[in-house]
């Protein structure tokens, strides 16, 4: 492995192989690996933030991966370079990454200016979305000015992705309310963008009353920004026709929440959440990790459990035994 200097460089030099290399490095969970991650992180921090960050998301077979493809090359052939990571909590149990059908972005993947990226092997979220991040960074630091998260539509990875780039689009199959219904409010409270696909051949005219039915839900629910309104767009992933008009909308929500002044403080809100959540995972990991609080875990556990012990005084306790041994 080379040292983080030589990363540091070889990434400075636009070097694919250091930029593969420290993303390998910010994947590790290894301690050492951790501590040289965050030297090379640190090193390259100047050099960040100057990509639109995208976070997309959509239920399995509603055709993200056909979708980046197109608007990967699409944006390729417009002089833009092109990241493309994924979020996938789940690779670990299904054995494979949601782009790890490559096959699907076949001609994105040989393009020199893009560079896509398979999801680091599982894990909790927590831990797959802190190496998403600086993955992102080091994408950053490398020169490539678009950023996209991929991630499917399960459990909490949408709300991990949202809090990581400025905008998130959902991507939606044709089919009317019952598939209205079938998203969370929750998720459609994150998005800023909500693309039907599949806007093409014997779908098209549910497609086009399906955007209309999210362009009203959308305005019913309450603001993300001052500056931007979500909205529907339809598209056809397959035929790449309205994947330019999406990049337009995707413009539009640049200049707008850019210009307000909103997008930089969303960066340092995001910013201030991550430093918080390193907090968090390094607490309960030293907390987990402390020998006389696993001693005492398991019965207090089964004391908890059985009713004999309050949460409170359990949780006291161990939190007695681990400052005690801290200091
Ligand atoms: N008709 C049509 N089919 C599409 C479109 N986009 C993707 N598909 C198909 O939908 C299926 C799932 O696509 P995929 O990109 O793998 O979806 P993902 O699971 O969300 O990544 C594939 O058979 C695609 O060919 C589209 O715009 N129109
Ligand atoms: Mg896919």
């Amino acid at each position: 492995m080379p040292t983080p200097s030589e990363l540091v460089d070889g990434i400075r030099a636009g070097d694919r192989r250091a930029l593969s290399r420290a993303i390998t490095l910010v994947e590790s969970t290894r301690a050492d690996h951790r501590i040289e991650a965050a030297a090379v992180l640190d090193a390259l921090l100047p050099a960040t933030g100057g990509a639109v960050r995208i976070g997309i998301s959509g239920p399995p077979g509603v055709g993200k991966s056909t979708f980046i493809e197109a608007l990967g090359v699409h944006l390729v052939d417009a002089g833009h370079r092109v990241a493309v990571l994924a979020v996938d909590p789940s690779s670990s149990r299904t054995g494979g990454s949601i782009l790890g059908d490559k096959t699907r972005m076949e001609q994105l993947s040989r393009r020199r200016e893009a560079y896509i990226r398979p999801s680091p092997g599982g894990g909790h979220l927590g831990g797959v979305a802190r190496r998403t991040r600086e993955a992102m960074l080091l994408c950053e630091a490398f020169g490539f000015d678009v950023v996209i998260v991929e991630t499917i539509g399960v459990g909490q990875s949408e709300i991990a992705v949202a809090d990581m780039v400025d905008l998130f689009l959902l991507l939606v199959s044709p089919g009317g309310g019952d598939e209205l219904q079938g998203i969370k409010r929750g998720i459609m409270e994150l998005a800023d963008l909500v693309v039907v696909n599949k806007a093409d051949g014997d779908l098209a005219p549910a497609a086009g009353r399906t955007r209309a039915d999210y362009a009203n839900a959308l305005q019913l629910l309450r603001p993300k920004w001052r500056s931007w309104s979500a909205r529907a767009l339809s598209c056809s992933a397959l035929e790449q026709r309205g994947v330019d008009e999406v990049w337009a909308a995707v413009d539009a929500f640049r200049v707008a929440v850019d210009g307000a002044g909103e997008l930089a403080s969303h960066r340092a809100r995001q910013s201030l959440a991550w430093m918080w959540s390193e907090i968090h995972d390094e607490l309960l990991g030293a907390f987990r990790a402390d020998p006389r609080v696993a001693a005492q875990l398991a019965a207090l556990e089964a004391e908890v459990r059985a009713g004999e012990v309050s949460p409170t005084a359990a949780a006291r306790r161990l939190l007695d035994t681990f400052e005690r041994h801290d200091r």
